[in-house]
């Protein structure tokens, strides 16, 4: 092999998971919901929810516990790299007792689901829960 292909290979490798990786974008209905309530990404996949000035983001639960993305702001844009597969459980800090949660499952794994399931919500939303987790499985 020639150095100009040896470069080209390498280069290749060290830029294609930049080129797999996807972003998708989640915005708010008028009704309090993420307009995507359960998104199904891959391990490296980047989630953008669009500003609002009346809900925000906040992490609940994801596969470690002890590093969970920081709470979004209102009015402002909030990307999230998901890096860790597993589930991971959000919320709007105002509407979470109201069931406005959302679900990521990155990479098709469910081992940290008992672990989403034992965070203590509202009544309201361990109903919205139960709903979104059958709903991701369903979608498998
Ligand atoms: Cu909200």
């Amino acid at each position: 092999m020639n150095k100009i292909n040896y470069f080209f290979l390498l280069s290749l490798l060290v830029i294609s998971p930049t080129i797999y990786a996807k972003t998708i974008q989640i915005d708010f209905t008028p009704y309090d919901t993420y307009s995507i309530e359960v998104a199904h990404i891959d391990v490296g996949d980047t989630i953008e929810w669009l500003p609002n000035v009346d809900h925000n983001v906040e992490f609940l639960g994801g596969p470690n516990m002890n590093s969970l993305p920081e709470k979004s702001g209102f009015n402002s844009f909030y990307k999230v790299n998901f890096d860790l597969p597993g589930v991971y459980l959000y919320h709007c800090t105002p509407h979470g007792n109201m069931g406005m949660l959302g679900l990521v499952i990155v990479g098709n794994n469910f081992h940290n689901l008992k672990d989403i399931e034992k965070i203590k919500l509202s009544p309201v939303g361990k109903s919205v829960l139960e709903k979104l987790i059958k709903e991701s499985q369903s979608n498998l």
